[in-house]
């Protein structure tokens, strides 16, 4: 098997709990996946990174796990994940777990035992500082809410945890933990898992004291021992989270010489939207000429010394039609402009569960209908710091992570076909008119359409290695560029606006490539001087 086969591979994130549900039971499970394979195989997908299975009290859906080794009776069984692997492997269709290695859930044994006494054997797997009660070993603070640490009066001691209360932070600095975590991964390995992906994995050589969590001291030590440990005794595909990434620690991450892993997310261009110092509920229009200067940044810095992933979607991100897109009049045009620009560039690129039929922002008006730890932390912290109702509803209809974890849907059935129970948070109630049985069946759909930017990838080496310039660096409304190669050169040219825009940088790159040929277009007519609301055409031309 060819190690790097992920560089010309396309990947499908599956939330499992949203995807189908087999039982009626309201939550979508690995039977679920097993019955949809033959969807994914038409999408023309290489590998589904499935966000965790694992045994979990579901504090945060999956990402706070109590048995690593386990799949948690929501979603299945242990048998239930092997069929998915085989019956995926049947199909071509590798399968790429999730691993959450930053912390456990507090219900891990563990942890149950860690926090027992201080002599426990497993204490020393987590992170703990003496105080008293009442007394904080510092004020930094959870990404959901509150403080960092947590007292334990049993033995008298703060437990550090970056999360949710319930997700105590795994102490890195351990041997024992970091010899028991490549034990776990190995033996998944041997299940014949596809790879893994790393949840905020640019987070475990914190130093508490310091005050450092992401990027600390210890961080690329570490993964190059997880790699040298696990990883690389397999042709894996590996991608770690990395929300402090920049593009000189991308390299490291992604170095071609396998030492770490095969790519990383960074979210630089995610922040598009935030202002800098602002949180992301501070809603903010999107700044497309910056955004083109973050792309130009990493698919020039990454080229030939590293590997870029490509993504607008995940199950934390909102939906991207929505976001940046126009989820009313131009939702086809413009979710297929989107999918146009990202899948051009160079990078392994990933699909977010729905993202191949257009899926739009839920738009939930009252609080009651949010699961996600996330949004109810946000919801009580802002209320008590006097914002209106209003000002949290309209925060959370644009960034909620809840936007992207409604049902996939599938049909124009009850619950689109997701469950035949009374789903685990309401469909989105434009299912009617946005479902996978309609798209199939049109051969002008925003699924189709990702089918043949797939296709293309695949058939047109270029994609794979050719070099990426930016082309109307300034330009308000288009976003432009060039891949070549010493043979070709594609253009990518796309109108990331509701209003037309001049396309005179796309006429002058006709006229010198008088044979180009139209590889792919979001509207039936032909492009001309001007491109319509979100149109983007990709050309191909010899030199
Ligand atoms: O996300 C990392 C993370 O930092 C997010 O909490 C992010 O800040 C937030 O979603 C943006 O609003 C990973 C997982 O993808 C996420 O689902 C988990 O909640 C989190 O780690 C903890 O495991």
């Amino acid at each position: 098997m060819k190690k790097d086969w992920w560089k010309d591979a396309v990947i499908y994130q599956i939330y499992p709990r949203s995807f189908q549900d087999s039982n009626g039971d309201g939550v979508g499970d690995l039977q679920g996946i097993i019955k949809r394979l033959p969807y994914l195989e038409k999408l023309g997908i290489d590998a589904v990174w499935l966000s965790p299975v694992y045994r979990s009290p579901m504090d945060d859906n999956g990402y706070d796990i109590s048995d690593y080794q386990d799949i948690d009776p929501i979603f299945g069984t242990l048998a239930d994940m092997e069929e998915l692997i085989a019956e995926a492997k049947k199909r071509n269709i590798r399968i790429i777990m999730d691993l959450v290695l930053n912390h456990s859930s507090d219900e891990h044994r563990w942890f149950l035992e860690a926090k027992k006494s201080k002599d426990n054997p497993y204490h020393d797997y987590y992170v703990w500082r003496d105080g008293k009660e009442g007394e904080l070993p510092n004020d930094m603070k959870a990404c959901f809410g509150g403080s960092c640490w947590e007292w334990v009066p049993e033995v008298g001691q703060y437990y550090f945890h970056q999360f949710s209360v319930k997700q105590p932070d795994l102490n890195w600095e351990n041997p024992k933990l970091r010899q028991e975590i490549y034990n776990m991964i190995l033996w998944w390995m041997d299940k014949g898992v596809g790879g893994f992906r790393l949840d905020v994995i640019d987070q475990i050589a914190k130093e508490p004291d310091q005050k450092i969590t992401q990027n600390g001291p210890r961080l690329h030590e570490f993964i190059r021992e997880l790699s040298r440990e696990t990883f690389q005794k397999g042709a894996l595909i590996t991608v770690g989270e990395a929300w402090g990434a920049d593009v000189e620690r991308a390299k490291l991450y992604s170095n071609p010489d396998g030492s770490e892993f095969s790519m990383v997310f960074q979210f630089e261009h995610i922040h598009m939207d935030q202002l800098p110092g602002k949180e992301k509920w501070d809603l903010s229009p999107l700044r497309l000429v910056e955004l083109k200067q973050v792309y130009k940044k990493w698919q020039t810095g990454l080229y030939n010394c590293g590997w870029n992933s490509l993504f607008w979607n995940n199950h934390d991100l909102p939906r991207i039609v929505s976001r940046w897109g126009n989820d009313k009049e131009y939702r086809v045009e413009s979710a297929k402009m989107l999918a146009t620009v990202l899948h051009g560039m160079q990078g392994t690129p990933y699909i977010y569960e729905g993202e191949e039929l257009g899926m739009t922002n839920v738009g939930f008006t009252d609080i009651s209908q949010y699961r996600d730890i996330e949004t109810m932390n946000m919801y009580r912290e802002r209320k008590a710091a006097g914002y209106s109702e209003a000002e949290i509803l309209k925060s959370l209809q644009a960034k909620s992570r809840d936007n992207g974890r409604t049902p996939m849907q599938w049909s124009d059935e009850e619950n689109a076909g997701f469950t035949t129970g009374t789903p685990w948070i309401s469909v989105n109630s434009n299912y009617h008119e946005i479902n996978a049985e309609k798209e199939l069946a049109d051969p002008d759909s925003v699924f189709c359409y990702y089918q043949k930017l797939i296709h293309l990838r695949k058939e047109n080496r270029i994609f794979l290695d050719g070099a990426f310039t930016l082309l109307a660096e300034q330009d308000q409304q288009i976003f432009a560029y060039t891949r070549t190669d010493e043979t070709e050169e594609l253009l990518v040219c796309a109108n990331f606006t509701k209003d037309p825009a001049d396309a005179g940088v796309m006429e002058a790159w006709k006229q010198a490539h008088p044979d180009a040929e139209l590889l792919i277009h979001n509207y039936k007519e032909a492009p001309g001087s001007t491109l319509k609301p979100y149109e983007a055409v990709i050309y191909r031309a010899s030199h």
